[in-house]
């Protein structure tokens, strides 16, 4: 069959919803699993029209619905798209039908000089939702109907497959990611994990809870391959890992439960002082937690995990004798505590760059660094280290043991972070990593600095979209006007800060308000609603 029969067939067992408009978002494209097959079907499409303009580059295809619940889903290019491929993917999505799609297809396939003939390559995986099989088909039928040659990894976390990804397209280059199976994956993290670790000891458990998603079999997976404790290793509990009842997925639990409620999920039993962590639900997100000795819940997120990254690396930088050689550079969003930023530029000494929410933006600006460590509060994020810093690293010859020892660790760190997207397991065992050569626990990591009491709110508003922003999302440029009533309020508060942004994931507008008291920042968080409502 002539491919452009195979993609009008293929297309027809998946036909648009007729009254909906898709749009491909910062999460991809997201929504109730049951109105997806053919946007699932489309961006199988643009996978295989994307794999031919990247000359045969294997392209990684991702169905989840991350945190949202249980009978949503969602997929996504495992790239960080460039604007034009988004606009692409949103256009395929709305094609009216079969015969329309087609036409876009072909046209697409022109406009961008994509050969036809070219190799096409996907690798693609779900999350545990139950949905996932389904819409698997789905993709199927558009990358046979493309002659796309593709993979069925079955389920992973998203890094997983972000992982992947990068084995695969970085195979028998210099640049080499490591060993393209999920088992090369948990192999690279606990070598690392064992290096990274000598010289430093444990004390206590970490409880993770795993959202009842697809981190938990995975982290089970990944400490059959870390030291035992009896071996000096660190102890794991896993929490909320049940993938059998579909519906416990991010229920009660979960990073965004835990970030959003700032509480720790009602099944957990942690002592005070004990350290937490929850992941979301395709295991991109991390978060810590602990009760404080009066059981104070005490949040330790995404601002934290970077502080605590970008001390850690700064110092082994200097001490392994590389301080002017490896710019360590912070990359955080405008809602990032005002405090985190304060503690890396006036205590840490290190420069922090502002982008927009998203963590494409968040990626690209920390790839300006030689390491550029990239958190959102919300807990995605990594620690990005450039080529030339790579080389540095690896050829120094250390003048003393010290340098050393610090040399080791933290060539250690660059292959235990993942270096292609957030991700919660490799993250996690960054942070015990850190916490057990500063031989801290929670609390003496979140005595490093006070956060400035804050508050984000949800606005309903008629139109969002009249909402444009500038200066990494900081400041309104439109409706015109409101900026300056923002500014003019903010100016009342006490280390007063506040912004408005439309969300990207929902149909409202986010507030964000911080200031030097509980009261205040509530304050100020309600008036600059009542000023965009
Ligand atoms: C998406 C983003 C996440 C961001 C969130 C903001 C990615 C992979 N995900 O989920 O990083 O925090 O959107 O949502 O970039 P909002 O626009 O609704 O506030
Ligand atoms: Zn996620």
């Amino acid at each position: 069959m002539h491919s452009s029969d195979a993609i009008a067939a293929g297309a027809a067992k998946f036909p648009k919803p007729a009254d909906r408009t898709f749009q491909y978002g910062t999460a991809g494209f997201r929504m109730k699993a049951s109105l997806l097959d053919s946007v699932v079907y489309r961006v199988g499409l643009l996978a295989a029209l994307r794999s031919r303009k990247l000359n045969g580059q294997t392209i990684g295809v991702m169905i989840t619905a991350s945190h949202n619940p249980p009978d949503d889903n969602g997929v996504k290019l495992g790239e960080m798209l460039e604007a034009s491929w988004e606009n692409h993917a949103t256009t395929l999505a709305n094609a009216k039908n079969e015969h329309a799609l087609v036409e876009t297809y072909e046209l697409l396939t022109d406009n961008l000089n994509i050969k036809p003939e070219a190799k096409s390559r996907v690798v693609f995986a779900r999350d545990t939702r139950a949905s996932g099989p389904h819409l698997v088909t789905a993709l199927v039928e558009a990358l046979n109907a493309t002659g796309t040659e593709s993979t069925d990894c079955r389920v992973l976390t998203t890094p997983q497959l972000h992982y992947l990804t990068r084995c695969i397209n970085t195979k028998g280059t210099v640049y080499e990611y490591g060993e393209p199976t999920e088992q090369g994956y948990y192999k690279k993290l606990a070598v690392a994990f064992n290096t990274a670790m000598q010289g430093a000891k444990f004390s206590g458990p970490v409880t993770v809870d795993c959202a009842n998603g697809v981190g938990g079999p995975k982290l089970r997976e990944l400490i059959k391959h870390l030291p035992s404790v009896s071996d000096g290793g660190v102890e794991i509990k896993v929490v909320n890992d049940d993938i059998v009842e579909p519906e416990k997925l991010n229920h009660l639990c979960g990073a965004d439960y835990v970030k959003t409620g700032q509480r720790a999920p009602p099944s957990s039993q942690a002592a005070p002082l004990a350290r937490c962590a929850s992941l979301d639900g395709d295991a991109d997100r991390i978060v810590y937690y602990f009760l404080d000795s009066d059981s104070t819940f005490r949040l330790l997120d995404g601002d934290r995990i970077a502080t605590l990254a970008a001390l850690f690396i700064g110092d082994l930088a200097r001490s392994a004798g590389l301080g002017e050689k490896l710019k360590v550079g912070v990359v955080q969003t405008a809602y990032a505590n005002g405090s985190s930023t304060a503690y890396i530029e006036n205590d840490l000494r290190l420069p922090v760059v502002c982008t927009p929410t998203g963590v494409k933006h968040l990626h690209h600006a920390a790839t300006k660094f030689d390491v550029g460590v990239y958190f959102e509060a919300n807990g995605h994020g990594t620690v990005v280290f450039s080529d030339l810093a790579l080389k540095r690293l690896f050829k120094y010859e250390p003048k003393s043991p010290a340098q050393s020892s610090s040399l080791n660790t933290l060539r250690a760190l660059s292959h235990l972070i993942n270096q292609t997207v957030g991700d919660a397991l490799s993250d996690l065992l960054l942070v015990e990593v850190i916490l057990a050569h500063k031989g801290w626990g929670p609390k003496e990591w979140d005595q490093t600095y006070t956060d400035l009491p804050n508050r984000l709110v949800r606005v309903e508003v008629a139109d969002r979209n009249i909402f444009k922003t500038v200066d990494a999302e900081r400041k309104l440029e439109k409706p015109e006007g409101v900026q300056a009533l923002i500014d003019g309020l903010v100016g009342k508060y006490k280390q007063g800060r506040a912004f408005a942004r439309a969300s990207g994931t929902e149909d409202a507008v986010r507030v964000y308000a911080e200031a030097s008291t509980r009261g205040e920042a509530d304050d100020l968080a309600a008036k600059v609603a009542g000023i965009v409502k």
